[in-house]
């Protein structure tokens, strides 16, 4: 059996069991009725907005489908694939919503992947995001569905007394709501939570969606790994996707039709994990996962960032300390790091920001067999003007002088860090810093301290009064 035209509708489905194996009669595709889950995606998108701003406003119309707010694959394809599912199978107007602002998209690179291998190549138009709902009090919608989740966000719920939960699909713990309104509500272990999305879908699902369905439960189970986290579920869901995904023509024929006449006894719990186009995808999935190099140097910046306030001789400073995975010379040179960072403060509204990286030094192999862990500080004062202002009002102006020898010295005192300067970083030399900035950089001895022992740290410079006492260890 050829795999079939995915971008057909199913104006004529009457029976939607998954058991249902053998092939529904499908009526010819029209060119009306012919579009891709991109189309679906976007068009979905433009209707629900002109809904939402429609006088009256019609979002009582519509279903809101969302996973949860970490915004993993897993969230992306559950509530992208129970969109298309409501609307095109039972008619009921439903649009995912992603609980992210629209330029974080962009921080998981294996959600971009599985979007493009999707045909989703224009996420930031194509999808919904909080960015686009943010005007709205209380929310325009009041029926939900949750997927990947199963407790409704106060956003939602805040003087929306109508907010009401039509259905739950999900895989953590089940906190016992909602059992009177969601239908279906299924709350169940499995590796992942799309496992449960696709055991609702037709066979006749376009091969678009059944692709990244199948990607969000390959990055879960590690690839259907056996004695992992897939469980039987995931097993029969991946076999019934990949044979109905665009990866189908890349699997062994055997394996295929094995899985199309029958998911769960066909072709073994392991044939799809041995799959070689399996096991490349997933190697594909799992490395832009762990890996940032598609990152922006805002972008590295502000992936895993804290802020924190500090009184210091009267005046409020405000501090931020990133966390970054990859080493100080990954921005690149030519003073990429200090224009990122400046732009950070300034966006932050900081006068102080500490880069605190951590990463495996590939010239140097450790006992483990990976290269040696390192730790470098990275450490910039600068009173930055306001936007639209030349240079902070007089009185409110922070002396960065005095500010940064006081940074310098709580520093490299302090005996737990072990902070020594840093040969290649020495922002002071270079004309990198616009003027009035200072900064400095260390190679950190002690590569077990992390951003919970900086973050105390820097509170006792800035707030013990001077002379600062030394650093007790507690
Ligand atoms: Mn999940």
């Amino acid at each position: 059996m050829p795999p079939r035209n995915p971008i057909r509708r199913f104006s004529n489905l009457v029976s939607l069991k998954l058991s249902a194996s053998k092939p529904i009669e499908q009526p010819a595709p029209s060119a009306e009725g012919t579009r891709t889950l991109a189309q679906f995606l976007s068009t979905s998108r433009e209707k629900y907005l002109n809904d939402i701003r429609a006088e009256p406003h019609k979002g009582a119309e519509w279903t809101v489908v969302m996973g949860n707010e970490a915004g993993d694959l897993d969230s992306l394809a559950s509530s992208v694939a129970f969109a298309w599912l409501q609307s095109e199978i039972y008619k009921k107007p439903t649009i995912p919503l992603l609980q992210l602002e629209r330029d974080d998209i962009d921080l998981r690179a294996e959600n971009i992947h599985a979007l493009h291998l999707a045909g989703i190549t224009k996420p930031k138009e194509e999808l919904l995001y909080l960015t686009d709902v943010k005007g709205f009090s209380p929310f325009p919608s009041q029926n939900f569905a949750l997927v990947d989740h199963n407790r409704l966000g106060a956003l939602y719920t805040a003087a929306n007394p109508s907010a009401k939960i039509i259905a739950v699909l999900d895989h953590h713990e089940d906190e016992g709501l909602y059992k009177d309104t969601a239908s279906p509500r299924t709350i169940e272990p499995s590796g992942s939570c799309a496992s449960h999305v696709a055991a609702l879908c037709p066979p006749e699902l376009p091969a678009d969606l059944a692709t990244l369905l199948l990607t969000a439960i390959l990055i879960d189970t590690n690839g259907l790994k056996p004695g992992g986290k897939a469980l039987a579920t995931d097993i029969y869901a991946a076999g019934f996707l990949a044979s109905r995904s665009t990866f189908a023509s890349k699997l062994p024929g055997k394996l295929v039709t094995a899985l199309l006449d029958d998911p769960k006894a066909g072709p073994g719990p392991n044939a799809l994990y041995e799959a070689s186009a399996i096991r490349e995808l997933t190697a594909t999935l799992v490395a832009k996962k762990g890996g940032v190099s598609h990152l922006s140097g805002r972008d590295l910046l502000r992936r895993d960032y804290k802020d924190y306030q500090y009184v210091v001789d009267g005046k409020t400073v405000r501090a931020g300390l990133a966390s970054v995975p990859v080493p100080l010379k990954a921005w690149g040179k030519g003073g990429k790091f200090e224009e990122a960072a400046v732009a950070w403060m300034r966006e932050r509204e900081l006068v102080v920001l500490g880069v605190l990286t951590s990463f495996r030094d590939s010239d140097t192999f450790g006992g483990s067999g990976k290269g040696k862990h390192r730790r470098e500080q990275a450490w910039l004062v600068y009173d930055a003007p306001a936007e639209g202002k030349e240079k902070a009002a007089d009185g409110e102006a922070v002396n960065v002088e005095k500010l940064a020898a006081r940074l310098w010295n709580g520093l490299e005192d302090n005996v737990e860090l072990k902070l020594k300067k840093h040969k290649k970083f020495d922002f002071e030399k270079g004309d990198n810093l616009p003027s009035g900035a200072k900064g400095r950089g260390y190679n950190q001895k002690n590569v077990n301290a992390t951003r919970k022992v900086t973050a105390p740290v820097l509170k006792n410079i800035f707030e013990v009064p001077e002379p600062a006492a030394t650093p007790e260890k507690n």
